[in-house]
């Protein structure tokens, strides 16, 4: 069974088998002066604009977090979560450290949402599993735990397990569980792609759960980011990858997912590559 979530205007679905499915990072103040300061003053602007900007550009689920510095999240993420779904009508990721934010944002969101995220900590499954199963989201299961997040593919997959095992002891369906296979910066550790697309292999047909990766860690402390970007996420689609967190306004990155959906036999016909070719060369009619 696929994952599927929820917005006002429309539902994705995703898992193994199925053509990836892009989440949009943009909503996220980290390293963006801008958008910290307004969400500080309690603005929405650039968060309203950031998000019809996604959508545009082909992003199908959109991230929201709206962690920073002074910011109450318990207040501001229920209202961004509201204004995104206003905006797009797409499904949305909420995506918080914060439990009671969580809390407050699912309270807001009367459809099926992805939580970011859970992990194999004691203390994050039990705050954040129940929240999930009261309303009805999917969630996002980091492979880290009390240890830290382990170097090597086998331990990132028992915590896999382990996080399937209490979900579904709560009563939550295995495709409501998402699992982040974690990429880290190749710059310090040589293995670090090569073990994230071990975790996706195994965690796809072994566990035949969907997968997600935030792509861009994988590029910290080199140039040409984005370009290492694309061909890391052409990687993780030939393993299997169900969703991509990215930035999806690079149309190259984007071209690079449809692509590589294409070419692992996940787009049939090219359906999806040509739909996105024949938007972008269809002059606009008015
Ligand atoms: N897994 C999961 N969730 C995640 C991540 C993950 N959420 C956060 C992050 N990783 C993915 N989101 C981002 C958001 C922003 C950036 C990278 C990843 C980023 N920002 C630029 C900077 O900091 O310099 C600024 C971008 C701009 O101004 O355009 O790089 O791994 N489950």
């Amino acid at each position: 069974m696929p994952t599927v979530i929820t917005g006002k205007a429309s539902q994705v679905s995703f898992g193994p088998g199925l053509p990836v499915v892009i989440i949009g990072e943009r909503i996220n103040p980290t390293g963006r002066k801008q958008l910290s300061s307004q969400l500080q003053a309690g603005n929405l602007d650039i968060l309203e604009k950031e998000a019809v900007r996604q959508k545009l550009a082909g992003a199908q689920i959109l991230d929201i977090n709206v962690g920073a510095a002074n910011v109450d999240e318990n207040v501001m993420l229920p209202r961004a979560v509201n204004t995104a779904l206003e905006a797009t009508g797409l499904p949305l990721c909420i995506d918080s450290a914060n439990e009671k934010a969580i809390a407050s944002a699912l309270n807001e969101y009367p459809y099926k949402a992805l939580i970011n995220s859970v992990t194999g900590e004691e203390k994050s499954l039990a705050s954040i599993l129940p929240l999930a199963k009261r309303y009805n989201a999917a969630i996002i299961g980091l492979t880290v735990d009390d240890n830290g997040i382990p170097s090597e593919a086998p331990k990132r997959i028992e915590i896999a397990s382990k996080i399937l095992d209490r979900a579904e002891k709560l009563g939550i369906p295995r495709e409501d569980v998402v699992i982040d296979c974690l990429a880290m910066a190749a710059s310090a550790d040589s293995t670090s792609a090569l073990v994230t697309l071990d975790v996706i292999r195994s965690v796809t047909k072994d566990l035949q759960l969907s997968t997600t990766v935030g792509i861009s860690n994988i590029s910290f402390g080199m140039p040409e980011r984005q370009r290492i970007n694309i061909s890391f996420l052409a990687m993780c689609i030939e393993a299997g990858l169900s969703a991509a967190i990215v930035d999806p306004t690079d149309q190259d990155l984007i071209y690079a997912a449809l692509a590589s959906s294409f070419l692992t036999g996940k787009d049939a016909y090219a359906e999806r590559f040509l739909t996105y070719y024949r938007e972008k060369h269809t002059p606009a009619l008015l």
